[in-house]
């Protein structure tokens, strides 16, 4: 089984600011306990702060991958690009964002990306990584 976990813009700094709504871990670390915790999956990472970029990794695993876990970031409220790049591949996508962005701002209360995903976990931390690639595993 193969599995991309994608984080977008600005996620690169978890771990270093705003500890109170995003948590004292670095991705980097949460990711190698992800990589032990399901030693049987091909799990990569994939991050990076441009739309573009986002799109063209979602179009390059999305008809092979069995299960792309991705963090949008900002751009989940604003891309229909990203929201296009998932609508137009094969493999499924489960959004998932670590605070509870339905408790946030309202500009953060929309997604354009949930009607094209599998599902949406918001609000439970790193944790929703993990249920994300336990999704894909029990599906
Ligand atoms: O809760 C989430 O996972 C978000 O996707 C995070 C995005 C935000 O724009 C979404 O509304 C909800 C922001 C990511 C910024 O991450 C930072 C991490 C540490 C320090 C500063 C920003």
């Amino acid at each position: 089984m193969k599995i991309l976990i994608i984080n977008g813009p600005n996620l690169n700094l978890l771990g270093r600011r705003e500890p109170e709504i995003y948590g004292h871990q670095t991705f980097a670390e949460y990711f190698s306990i992800l990589e032990k915790k399901f030693p049987t999956i091909h799990l990569d990472y994939f991050q990076n702060n441009s739309e573009g970029k986002l799109i063209d990794k979602i179009h390059e695993v999305g008809f092979s991958y069995d299960g792309i876990v991705m963090n949008a970031g900002a751009y989940t409220h604003t891309s229909i690009a990203i929201a296009d790049a998932i609508g137009g591949i094969t493999t499924p996508v489960l959004e998932v964002h670590i605070s509870n962005i339905h408790a946030r701002e309202t500009f953060r209360h929309h997604s354009y990306l949930a009607p094209k995903c599998v599902g949406s976990i918001v609000g439970l931390g790193l944790i929703g990584y993990d249920l994300g690639i336990e999704y894909f595993l029990k599906r």
